[in-house]
This record gives C-alpha cells, sequence and structure tokens, in this order.
C-alpha cells in the first residue's frame, strides 16, 4: 500500500506536450489576430519635377488627397524645396488608387507629376 501520494512523470509528459501545443496555438490566434486589426499601411510621396505647375501640384492635395488649401501649398513648397513630400497614408489598394488618379490626371495635363510608395514601418 502507498502511503504518499506517487507521481508517475512518465504519464505526465502527455500533459505537457498538451499545454505547450495550447500556449502556441493561443500564441498563433493572437498573431493572427493583430495582423487583421492592423492592416498594413503605405506613404504615398509625390516628388519634384522642374515642369509641373505649383498651382496643378496644389490641385492635385486638395482634389485627390482631400488637403485644404493651406495644407495642399505647405505640401508642394516642401516638394519643390526638399524633393519629396507626404500626401498621405492609405492601405495598400487606396494608395495606388491614388497614384495611378495623380499620374493619369498629370499626363493629361501634360506635366510629368510622378509619385513614390513607401511602406509604413
Ligand atoms: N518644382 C515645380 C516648379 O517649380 C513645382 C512642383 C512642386 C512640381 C511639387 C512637382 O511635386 C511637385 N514649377
Amino acid at each position: 500500500m502507498a502511503k504518499f501520494i506517487q507521481i508517475d512523470f512518465l504519464s505526465i509528459i502527455p500533459f505537457f506536450r498538451y499545454y505547450k501545443n495550447m500556449e502556441q496555438k493561443i500564441f498563433l490566434d493572437e498573431k493572427q489576430e493583430t495582423s487583421i486589426d492592423q492592416p498594413e499601411l503605405y506613404r504615398v510621396y509625390l516628388l519634384n519635377d522642374d515642369y509641373t505647375t505649383m498651382d496643378f501640384v496644389v490641385n492635385v492635395l486638395m482634389t485627390v488627397f482631400d488637403k485644404s488649401k493651406p495644407e495642399a501649398t505647405a505640401i508642394m513648397l516642401h516638394v519643390h524645396k526638399k524633393g519629396k513630400g507626404l500626401a498621405g497614408i492609405y492601405l495598400k489598394e487606396i494608395a495606388e488608387t491614388k497614384i495611378a488618379e495623380v499620374e493619369k490626371l498629370a499626363r493629361i495635363n501634360g506635366f510629368p507629376l510622378k509619385c513614390v510608395l513607401e511602406k509604413n514601418d
């Protein structure tokens, strides 16, 4: 007759495995949730050139990127002086649509205005 509680270590191993798997599953589920909660965002930058008029760039910033006139003017002047300026941050598909819109508007108006897309890390 055993007087003490005895632990059979070999029979405990499957339980350790089970809890380890559960922890990993929870970890993976949390990771998945995070990627759903925080979609990847992209920055759309306007690039400077010597031919696009300042008025056109201000107009693009107001119509495509929903900036006020003072905001649009400040961004345009920043691009003009520094070579590149942030127009907005969007989901990838929206950012790509905006770039296509800008470049189409530029092309039909005879301007070489270009944008670049960068991941918002
Ligand atoms: N550098 C242009 C000019 O002097 C103006 C300009 C500003 C062009 C911003 C592009 O993204 C741009 N007419």
